[in-house]
């Protein structure tokens, strides 16, 4: 059985499509990452980083429980723990390895604070140019890498593969972090729906919490927890 550490979000989206692919049982914890939960000292004993998603398998490979913290190592813990999901071709699977490490290290943080400026920040009345286009640009040159790629292959290291797993729930939802992948990536959007037909992708979590979460709607204390700006928030700001 795994504990799965969970909030909404692409990161945690991730690990849900690999473990429904690899069919492992699991239960969900939630962590409300709006309220301070990631930081509770009992989370942090599994991801001292205080962030979602996390894992514990309670059988872990020297038989006692195991924490595994960043997606990329939750999605390659489960990969090496089932022998499913990395190409056996040690060329493609390095491949498919590279893109999972390239996920983390470049289209997520930069689509990530590009959601930030164009979909999260200007609804608490915070606009900013500068930081906006940055971000902005940089994940469009990230597309643009995995346009190259895509072109004329199904998937990032041929095989279907936890690098797939890894970029698909952000181009899922590139309207957010100001992209329209439609018009502007054909080969990633052929990708996408690729990925969005596999019964993995459209599991959804049975919980109440999860539209609310989706609305991406805060309170002032709610935005400062999560965001943590420079300056703190108004309410008075907030629009809906
Ligand atoms: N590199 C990490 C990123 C995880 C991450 O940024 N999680 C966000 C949600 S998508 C989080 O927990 N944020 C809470 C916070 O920053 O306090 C991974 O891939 O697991």
């Amino acid at each position: 059985m795994i504990d799965f550490y969970y909030f909404t979000s692409p990161n945690a989206r991730k690990v849900l499509i690999a473990l429904e692919e690899l069919e492992l049982p699991y239960e969900i914890t939630w962590v409300d990452i709006r309220e301070g939960e990631q930081f509770d000292p009992e989370y942090l004993r599994i991801n001292p980083n205080g962030k979602i998603p996390a894992i514990v398998d309670r059988e872990g490979p020297s038989g006692r429980p195991l924490a595994v913290f960043e997606s990329a190592a939750i999605l390659l813990y489960l990969a090496e723990k089932t022998g499913r999901l990395l190409p056996d071709d040690p060329d493609l699977r390095w491949e498919a390895i590279s893109w999972t490490v390239w996920q983390v290290a470049n289209q997520g943080p930069m689509a990530g604070q590009a959601a930030h400026f164009v979909s999260h920040a200007p609804k608490m009345g915070i606009e900013d140019a500068y930081a906006r286009g940055r971000y902005v640009g940089e994940i469009r040159r990230l597309y643009s890498v995995m346009e190259a790629a895509l072109t004329g292959r199904d998937y990032l290291a041929k095989e279907f593969s936890i690098a797939d797993i890894a970029c698909y729930p952000w181009t899922r939802v590139a309207a957010g972090h100001g992209v329209d992948i439609a018009s502007e990536f054909t080969a990633v959007d052929a990708w996408t729906q690729r990925i969005g037909n596999r019964p993995s992708t459209k599991v959804r979590v049975a919980d109440p919490r999860e539209e609310q979460a989706q609305a991406h709607t805060y309170s002032a204390k709610q935005f400062q927890t999560l965001f943590r700006p420079p300056e703190p928030p108004s309410d008075d700001n907030v629009r809906g």
